[in-house]
């Protein structure tokens, strides 16, 4: 009991984070780091790879990186093995590769709907199954989802993102389900609004130097009237992925600065000159 501290810890645990150049795949794989962890990542071609890379460099963090398409299952099952070569067996796996198209939902073509399936909800799906059998072999291991305000919400727009997002929420339920016997946990962060490069469009300011429409009905939704930094995500992430949270299964934890508590406020109502800008 006195050392519940190093609950926390990832010593000696090998982690691997979906899409993690730059954003909050960054974000989670540097927290794990500097919790002792050794870190693993993929990204979708040559440029993003190398451009990660450089940057966990600069962080002083020793990654492995490779090229992979998370919802191509060969290349998948490829960069496993090169992990287990190079680095060791995968103890914790984040599912934060993503992407979203903002298409009403009549203007959306089946190929952009079956692309966001396929990253979003297939690219997981691909993933926990390469990374299972070992976790089962070992008796223990950690899958984290990227879920969303979209597990909860629909909204204009995202109904592709949507149906991804809700998904993955009852992928996570059903992995928890299947595995827990194992000592396997399967969680999932639901960040609200997060200031990275995907939401920059619905950030950026009028021609007129205004606020964007979206930013000021965000902050009207969140309680901190702020957009959340990917630093705020870091926390939650080493608690899920570290032996603390080992009766913790199956769970969608939000990270929304209050939105799903919120009921919302008139955004005319919003004192831009009280409001923080966190990038
Ligand atoms: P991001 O900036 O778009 O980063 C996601 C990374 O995944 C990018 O490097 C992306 O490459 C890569 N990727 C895309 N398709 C891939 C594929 N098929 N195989 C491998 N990698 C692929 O996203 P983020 O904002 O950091 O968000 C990370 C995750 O959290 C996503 O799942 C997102 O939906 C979720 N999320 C984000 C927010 C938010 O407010 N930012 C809120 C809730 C949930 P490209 O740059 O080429 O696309
Ligand atoms: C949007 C946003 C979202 C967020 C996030 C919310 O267009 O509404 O991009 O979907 O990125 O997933 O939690």
């Amino acid at each position: 009991m006195q050392d519940f501290l190093k609950n926390f810890s990832l010593e000696g645990k090998v982690a691997w984070v979906t899409g993690a150049s730059y954003g909050l795949g960054l974000a989670y794989a540097v927290a794990f780091a500097q919790s002792g962890a050794k870190v693993v990542f993929n990204d979708i071609n040559r440029e993003l790879v190398d451009k990660g890379l450089a940057e966990y460099e600069k962080l002083g963090i020793e990654a492995f990186g490779a090229v992979c398409d998370v919802t191509k299952e060969d290349q998948v099952k490829d960069f496993v093995a090169q992990v287990e070569k190079n680095v060791g067996t995968i103890d914790i796996l984040v599912n934060n590769a993503g992407i979203i198209k903002r298409i009403p939902m009549i203007d959306m073509t089946v190929e952009q709907w079956n692309l966001v399936i396929d990253v979003d909800l297939t690219g997981p799906f691909i993933c926990s199954k390469a990374v299972l059998p070992a976790m089962i072999k070992k008796g223990s291991g950690k899958i984290i989802n990227a879920c969303s305000m979209m597990s909860e919400f629909g909204r204009e727009t995202v109904s592709a993102y949507a149906a991804a997002k809700g998904g993955l929420k009852m992928l996570t339920r059903n992995i928890c389900s299947e595995y827990g016997q194992y000592n396997i946990q399967c969680n999932a962060i639901g960040p609200g609004y997060i200031a990275t490069p995907q939401t920059a469009p619905l950030r950026e300011k009028q021609p007129d130097g205004s606020m964007h429409p979206f930013d000021r009905f965000i902050r009207s939704k969140t309680p901190a009237q702020r957009w959340g930094k990917t630093e705020d995500l870091m926390g939650l992430a080493v608690f899920l992925a570290s032996p603390a949270s080992d009766f913790i299964n199956g769970q969608v934890i939000y990270i929304d600065g209050g939105i799903t508590a919120y009921i919302g406020q008139d955004p005319g109502n919003l004192d831009p000159s009280k409001m923080q800008d966190v990038d």
